[in-house]
């Protein structure tokens, strides 16, 4: 271990502490794994303890902050976070290996959700409605759930935790969150951000670790109300299950195998665009990557062949260089993982154009890089058809009629993000109607959503619930029926019927 390392600590109560065992993990830029971030406080269940009781200690009072007083922190929070935009940036980079552009586009995400909260906090509506009955009056009102424990992705290291803890402050909850074991650092600066927008100590507490010594006593601890995760749909049914038997609230955003339909009639150079984007965007790391490209047999030579020749032409290499287009793989098992994957489809009959071996030439070494890969010939039964891979792997399937698409697209347990290229009006309101996914695109790849629209999926990859947008306050708060009878005499709902 390099002694001049910075090391970095836990942020618990508003005070950066080291985890209680002392104990310390490397945090390495997947472009470079000979360039040390950092050492990072490799925490324990004390310090998830620690954690929960600032953040406990914290919700009696943050609860009782008019939501307007919230708004403004979060606000303030949004503007930082844009004064620092290239500077958390360029570390995110580092970090996560996504290039320069995406790491903007990520702080973005997390500046455009904290703008949006703050103003919910002149919001958060409820309704009121007439009582049954004279001299009644009735109402609804949301209310926070308590403490929030989150466990984070290192995909979008600030996006994600951002759509979260904006969510969830807004509402009056405190948070604990455990960052990716790959990504902490992000994580870190987006509290710096909370914290020197006034946030009160104990609000907004960041643990570091691996998901069994800070995840596990997390989602056990009874204190912790609501606990939102994102992540592969196998450790979300772990999840979903541990918190079964209390109850608490559960969010899960997990997997994908996002399809783009591409017609007969589309911009075929528009829809490669739309492929190269949604494929190999943040080296196809994204839950909603365009892994599925089902394609109308009459374009699929066309298409194909465009696609692996500027799939072969892409940029790959460390995301800090500006004219570089796709970064690393986020460390070796993923690398791994991914070129397991090549060899299955080729082992299944699919037919590799282009890509999918490892990258070690001037530029790559000691990186995590493979070239993008462009499987044809897919076939829907196939397991790279179907499973995800979370990598720079595309598959075409070829298909003869868009009932024939819209089947293969929903053949599928994930149900995130969904695309249809078509210049047929009927095509793609079909298409909008019948697919089976939370989210979908006309003329545009699977990814890319808006902050103040719903996020979530349907089938195994969620289970019901949506962050982003309004929807997710429903996460985070609790409903209050209200009544308040100003008849002066105890009248029984659905008994006293008023007589005119
Ligand atoms: C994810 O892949 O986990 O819609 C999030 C998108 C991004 C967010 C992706 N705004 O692709």
């Amino acid at each position: 271990m390099t002694s001049h390392a910075p090391v970095f600590k836990n942020y618990i109560n508003g005070e950066w502490v080291p985890a209680q065992s002392g104990q310390l993990v490397e945090n390495r830029n997947p472009a470079d794994n000979t360039d040390l971030i950092g050492l990072f406080a490799a925490s324990g269940e004390a310090d998830v303890k620690a954690a929960v009781d600032a953040a406990a200690q914290a919700f009696k009072k943050w609860r009782l902050v008019p939501a307007p007083q919230r708004g403004e922190i979060l606000y303030r929070a949004g503007q930082i976070l844009k004064e620092r935009k290239e500077q958390y940036a360029a570390a995110m980079t580092r970090e996560m290996g996504k290039v320069l552009k995406e790491a903007r586009g990520d702080v973005q995400e997390a500046i455009d959700i904290a703008f949006l909260m703050a103003g919910e906090g002149r919001r958060l509506f409820g309704q009121t409605t007439p009582s049954e009955l004279p001299n009644k009056f009735a109402m609804s009102m949301r209310c926070p759930v308590g403490v929030c424990g989150f466990i984070t992705p290192w995909n979008f290291p600030m996006a994600i935790p951002a759509w979260k803890s904006m969510a969830a402050l807004i509402c009056g909850n405190t948070i604990v969150i455990k960052p990716a074991t790959d990504t902490p650092h992000s994580t870190l600066h987006f509290a710096e951000a909370l914290r020197d927008a006034g946030l009160p100590p104990g609000v907004f507490n960041v643990v570091t670790g691996s998901g069994s010594r800070v995840g596990t006593p997390l989602i056990n601890d009874a204190r912790v109300k609501v606990i939102s995760f994102t992540g592969s749909t196998d450790v979300g049914r772990r999840i979903n299950e541990a918190c079964a038997s209390t109850f608490k609230h559960v969010h899960l955003e997990m997997g994908g195998k996002n399809p783009i339909i591409v017609m007969d009639d589309a911009n075929i150079d528009l829809a490669v665009d739309g492929a190269i984007w949604g494929a190999f965007g943040t080296t196809g790391q994204r839950c909603t990557a365009s892994s599925r490209l089902i394609v109308h047999k009459k374009a699929a030579a066309e298409f194909t062949r465009k696609l692996a020749e500027r799939a072969s032409e892409l940029k790959v290499g460390n995301g800090l260089i500006e004219s570089n287009e796709m970064g690393p793989a986020i460390n070796e098992a993923q690398m791994k993982t991914v070129l397991d994957y090549i060899e299955i489809g080729k082992s299944e009959g699919a037919t590799l154009l282009t890509g999918g071996e490892r990258l070690t030439g001037p530029g790559h070494k000691n990186g995590w890089f493979i070239a993008p890969a462009v499987f044809a010939d897919g076939h829907r039964n196939m397991r790279i058809a179907r499973e995800e891979i979370f990598g720079a792997v595309t598959l075409v399937i070829p298909v003869d009629s868009l009932e024939e698409a819209i089947d293969v697209a929903n053949d599928s347990e994930y149900g995130l993000s969904s695309a249809i290229f078509t210049q047929d009006i009927n095509r793609a309101f079909v298409a909008m109607r019948d697919l089976e996914a939370g989210i979908f695109y006309v003329n545009l790849p699977t990814i890319g959503a808006e902050t103040h629209l719903p996020f979530g999926g349907w089938k195994q990859t969620g289970n019901g619930h949506r962050e982003a947008g309004l929807a997710a306050l429903d996460v985070f708060s609790e409903w209050k029926s209200v009544y308040v009878d100003y008849s002066g005499r105890i009248q029984k709902a659905q008994i006293d019927i008023p007589q005119d």
